[in-house]
């Protein structure tokens, strides 16, 4: 096994930059370092060295050193954990020295690939150091961290023993009973996929808010020019992000901010109002709308309160039509056109708002959310939030239903075990057991480096 190298921290200049190596050079490379052929560390402790290069000695920096022995690591290797001076030159040197002395620069995740290969943590578990790294919300930290404790693994556990239990009994009746398997035990063992089948399949159920977590939701404001959309955006990101004018077409360009919403990250999108260009600028503008428009789970559509549906909100609220969307009636702090909620009546979810005094705004939230179910992650259970994994379940579920019918018609154990086997093997994927070295690399591809 070779050793491995990489700067932990964020690129740019910062306190602390934080360099790691795992593997079984790790020791002696710090050694090289710290210019002590001896130096013993006492393990999980942190020490103030000082760092050389080689030759002239010249002193690179001071910095607190700990040395994790294996198996005593998160690698279950040798590591050695360098917290130097957050200067991306001195990160740098430190790096290419360290490649010098015989050892490489990590892959993506590879440190934690390594964790999971020398048993430190299964699969979802490594899936888990991902996803907290990556979290956009209070929510979706929580979500990871649970899978990271175990909680995932620990739900697919008994489900395993069970089908292990069935396979075993399916498995001695083709070796030593000539006869079919007799009525009642039959029964037994189907209630007990049953009841596989339909944990199963509640934990997948989960995958329709658990996803969100992670994935987030887009959502674009559209309508006609000045109706108050970036009003309305601002109000929303809580920030005075996009310009406000009483000029019809102030804003050009699609602007997005992130904000959280119940735990969900919500990448919100200002856009230019739709309506024939004026000029060069503003159809670029209005292109980039309509590229907002494909690109969003959500529209929220802005009409003006104060004036009768023009045939610029026709023209946008047909559009609209197609796709998931809610009205928000803005300015309803004014005097109302009369007419304008009744001619919407007919349509979709219809919000009244206002962005000047955040009337509505709540409702608005809500119904912005509605669509996508309710989620609360803190008080539920265990989601699954990673599309993997509910892929893996569905398969599973499918699997185990087709065994099931076989053992309904009579089938022989042979053909109902195929399925019962297939379905164990997927349940093994997702903690890792039984995933394949292409799938392996795959997944951690999409860790960061350093991790
Ligand atoms: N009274 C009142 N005025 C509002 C409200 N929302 C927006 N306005 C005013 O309406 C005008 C247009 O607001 P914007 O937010 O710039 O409208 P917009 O839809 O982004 O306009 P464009 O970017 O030009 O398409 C401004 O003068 C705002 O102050 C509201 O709820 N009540
Ligand atoms: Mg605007």
């Amino acid at each position: 096994m070779d050793t491995i190298v990489a700067v932990a921290t964020p690129p740019g200049r910062s306190a602390i930059g934080v360099i790691r190596l795992s593997g079984p050079r790790a020791l002696e490379i710090l050694r090289t370092l710290t210019q002590e052929e001896q130096l013993k560390p006492e393990p999980n402790r942190v020490k103030l060295k000082q760092l050389l290069a080689n030759n002239p000695a010249e002193i690179l920096d001071y910095a607190l050193v700990s040395f994790f022995e294996s198996p005593h690591s998160f690698t279950g290797e040798d590591m050695v954990e360098i917290s130097c001076h957050g200067s991306p030159v001195i990160l740098r040197q430190l790096l290419d020295l360290i490649q010098s002395l015989d050892a490489r620069l990590a892959g993506a995740g590879e440190f934690t690939l390594r964790a999971c290969k020398n048993g430190k943590m299964n699969l979802s578990q490594a899936e888990a150091v991902r996803d907290l790294i990556n979290a956009q919300t209070r929510a979706a930290a929580v979500q990871a961290t649970r899978q990271l404790r175990g909680e995932l693994s620990s739900a697919l556990q008994p489900w395993k023993s069970d089908l292990i239990q069935v396979i075993v009994r399916l498995e001695s009746a083709v070796e030593f009973v000539e006869d079919d398997l007799p009525q009642l035990q039959v029964e037994e063992l189907t209630n007990r996929v049953r009841s596989v089948v339909a944990g199963v399949g509640e934990l997948a159920r989960t995958y329709a808010s658990g996803h969100l977590l992670r994935d987030g939701i887009k959502v674009a404001i559209i309508g006609r020019p000045n109706v108050g959309k970036s009003s309305v955006f601002n109000r929303l990101v809580r920030c005075d992000r996009a310009i406000v004018t009483d000029v019809a077409g102030t804003t050009r360009d699609s602007i997005t901010e992130s904000i959280s919403l119940r735990g969900v990250p919500v990448s919100i999108t200002d856009t230019a109002g739709i309506r024939e260009a004026e000029d060069k600028i503003e159809e670029i503008g209005v292109e980039r709308t309509h590229r907002a428009i494909a690109d969003a789970d959500l529209l929220v559509v802005v009409v003006d309160n104060t004036s009768q549906l023009s045939p610029e909100d026709r023209a946008v609220l047909s559009q609209a039509a197609g796709a998931t969307h809610i009205v928000a009636i803005n300015k309803c702090d004014l005097v109302a056109a009369p007419g304008v909620s009744v001619e919407l009546e007919t349509q979709t979810k219809m919000v009244h708002v206002s962005a000047l005094t955040g009337i509505g705004f709540e409702d608005l939230t809500a119904a912005i959310m509605e669509p996508f179910g309710a989620i609360d992650a803190e008080s539920v259970g265990i989601l699954v939030t990673d599309s993997r994994h509910y892929d893996l379940l569905r398969r599973t579920q499918a699997s185990l239903e087709s065994a099931l019918e076989l053992l309904a018609d009579n089938a022989g154990e042979e053909l109902v075990l195929v399925g019962l086997h297939n379905a164990l093997r997927f349940l093994g994927e997702i903690t890792g057991e039984t995933t394949t070295e292409d799938i392996l690399s795959e997944i951690f591809k999409t860790f960061c480096i350093g991790k």
